[in-house]
């Protein structure tokens, strides 16, 4: 009660920051894409992980105020970054169960990218298997996101309680293959053999694939080795706020 309270007035008194992760191409060793990644600092709390405050705003819809925040800091970011001519990359936004399910989101969405001019094709929307359970419902959600011109991407596969079948369905564009299968692939057969199975599907399906949670020069290598397309992980970078990122991997174009 005390965090939702805190929560609710995170935004206008300038708690919430977005940290970015970059997503490194395996075969060029090139940044690609960014994962921007939400952190809250309350001067009372401290640090709260949005692993904890965004099942709260989740359960109270603070997460709709919330998301659009983070999706107009992201569009305020990519302009910023533009207008210093640097290295015109695509940004991943998480999106959770119910800001997806949300009827005025692709609108939204499309109002705000209008807004700041940016080309749709520099956003991505990270979905998990979840939000796509709800088939009918979802699938025009995601075709509405489509229809805009961003990319679709699973978040944590091969982790939630879902049928293959909306693989078929949707119009999806990535697969992240979840930190857990990556964690063990060098010592665990199991892991191993997920990893590579999800890595073969999203290449017959014509979908690109992004490991998650790559900590060892040997996990890439492995990655590497099954035609991984693109890394994430602390190996190259953990989530970093914007001027870091703009220092270390962003170049002028
Ligand atoms: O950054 P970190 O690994 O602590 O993130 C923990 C969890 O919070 C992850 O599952 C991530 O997807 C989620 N998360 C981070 N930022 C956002 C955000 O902006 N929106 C939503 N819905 N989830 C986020
Ligand atoms: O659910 P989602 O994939 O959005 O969550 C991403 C989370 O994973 C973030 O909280 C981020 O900080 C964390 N993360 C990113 N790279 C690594 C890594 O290499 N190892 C571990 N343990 N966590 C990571
Ligand atoms: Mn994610
Ligand atoms: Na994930």
């Amino acid at each position: 009660v005390v965090m939702e309270s805190y929560l609710r007035r995170s935004i206008e008194k300038n708690e919430l920051s977005l940290y970015y992760q970059p997503q490194i191409n395996l075969q060029t060793g090139r940044i690609e894409s960014l994962e921007a990644l939400l952190r809250w600092h309350n001067p009372t709390l401290g640090y709260v992980s949005p692993a904890e405050f965004i099942p709260l705003a989740e359960d109270t819809a603070l997460i709709v105020p919330i998301g659009e925040w983070v999706f107009e800091e992201v569009c305020r970011q990519i302009v910023q970054w533009d207008a210093k001519g640097l290295q015109k990359i695509k940004v991943a936004v998480n999106l959770s169960p119910k800001q997806f399910l949300q009827p005025e989101l692709a609108d939204k969405i499309n109002a705000l990218i209008h807004k700041y001019g940016i080309p749709p094709c520099r956003l991505e929307i990270e979905i998990t298997e979840g939000a796509m359970q709800n088939t009918t419902e979802s699938l025009a959600i995601v075709r509405k996101l489509k229809d805009i011109g961003l990319s679709i991407s699973v978040d944590d596969f091969g982790t939630g309680y879902s049928s293959l079948s909306y693989l078929k369905q949707f119009p999806l564009d990535t697969l992240k293959i979840d930190q857990s299968f990556v964690r063990e692939i060098l010592s665990d057969k199991k892991d191993a053999a997920i990893t590579t199975t999800i890595i073969h599907l999203a290449q017959s399906l014509g979908l690109e694939v992004i490991a998650e949670g790559v900590e060892l020069e040997e996990q890439a290598g492995f990655l590497k080795a099954a035609n991984c397309q693109k890394v994430q992980g602390f190996l190259y970078s953990k989530p970093l706020p914007p001027w870091e990122i703009e220092q270390a991997f962003l170049y002028k174009e």
